[in-house]
């Protein structure tokens, strides 16, 4: 199943599940502590009193009271203390268990923030990476939609080294209005920006070839559907209905699949056109994703958390 980044207030969430990023009191503090308690009523911390607290690396449940959300999961991340004290472990600890305690609880949809990325102190971009890998090994075999809430000016999710090359590179391509990186914006502008367009050059859609063709790479790459389904960051009924020969994908999902299974921007193209999309250079999203597969970057965790460093939609079943 799918996951997707958003710049959002984790309290506004329309999820089943919301994840707190709490300490071993369990009994509220600052950050998205302080936000999810304001905003969810008294009666949770009456809720958490009763729980006994809880220890790095675990989590435990509550009702979700005034938000919209059934339960909070809350969970308590690392301290970071230099990186050699189990930290990542821990970190990766805090989502695989609410990600299975969300699962015990019948939810089909969890949001996170960023744990331990606050008052904790885990550097920034390991704490994305570790998040996004503990919710993609989870994904290979569970379905859950799974939103990654970013919050706030710092939404740089890749190294500035890198940002600073593909945004030389869009430029150069003349589509890139890039004075001023996400970093810099003002989140009111971030959070407003329209999507880009997904479709520019209509192409006739096969269906059927497309499902031929991703058959046939799935087999010469001997990988089996729920490979693909994380691979491509889709859910296992849209690949039944792809495989079936049927409906129209969007274009972030054949771009998902081109990601999962093309050799090279070459063959992501013809994978591509099978599906009716071809690249643009006038979509800064495109752009960003024959940057990447040129340089062989086709790991989805990679490239959909590039996108969103660029303001760009992400690639798969995106909700
Ligand atoms: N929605 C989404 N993310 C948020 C929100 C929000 N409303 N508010 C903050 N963040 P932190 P930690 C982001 O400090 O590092 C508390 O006092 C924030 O920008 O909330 O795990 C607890 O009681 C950052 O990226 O949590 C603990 O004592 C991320 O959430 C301690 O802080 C986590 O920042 C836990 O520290």
């Amino acid at each position: 199943m799918p996951f997707t980044i958003v710049r959002d207030d984790i309290t506004r969430m329309n999820v089943d599940v919301i994840v707190n990023a709490a300490n071993t009191t369990l009994l509220g503090g600052g950050g998205v502590d302080g936000a999810i308690h304001s905003a969810a009523g008294p009666s949770l911390l009456k809720e958490c009193m009763t729980l006994g607290g809880c220890k790095m690396g675990q989590a435990k449940a509550t009702k979700g009271y005034d938000l919209p959300c059934k339960y909070i999961i809350h969970t308590v991340g690392p301290i970071w203390n230099g990186g050699g004290f189990g930290e990542e472990q821990l970190l990766s600890s805090c989502y695989k268990n609410s990600l299975e305690l969300a699962q015990e609880l019948g939810c089909k949809s969890v949001a996170f923030p960023l744990i331990s990325a606050g008052a904790y102190g885990y550097p920034f971009l390991d704490a994305v990476r570790v998040a996004l890998q503990s919710i993609s090994e989870f994904l290979a075999d569970s379905e859950m939609q799974v939103t990654l809430v970013a919050f706030g000016l710092k939404t740089l999710m890749i190294d500035e080294e890198n940002f600073e090359e593909i945004k030389r590179y869009i430029n150069e391509l003349s589509i890139g209005q890039f004075g001023e990186g996400p970093r810099h914006r003002r989140l009111p502008d971030a959070l407003t920006d329209p999507q880009p367009e997904t479709t520019t050059e209509e192409l006739v859609c096969d269906a059927e070839g497309f499902a031929r063709a991703v058959t046939k790479r799935m087999a010469e790459l001997e990988i089996d559907d729920k490979e693909l389904c994380r691979r491509a960051n889709i859910s296992g009924s849209l690949f039944a209905k792809i495989s079936g020969g049927s409906g129209q994908l969007t274009k972030p999902q054949a771009l998902g699949i081109a990601a999962a299974l093309a050799e090279d921007t070459g063959s992501a193209e013809k994978l591509l056109r099978l599906a009716g999309y071809s690249f643009s250079n006038s979509e800064r999203g495109d752009v960003v994703v024959k940057y990447l597969f040129d340089k062989g970057i086709t790991d989805i965790v990679e490239v959909n958390r590039t996108l969103f460093s660029l303001d760009a939609g992400l690639l798969g079943e995106i909700w």
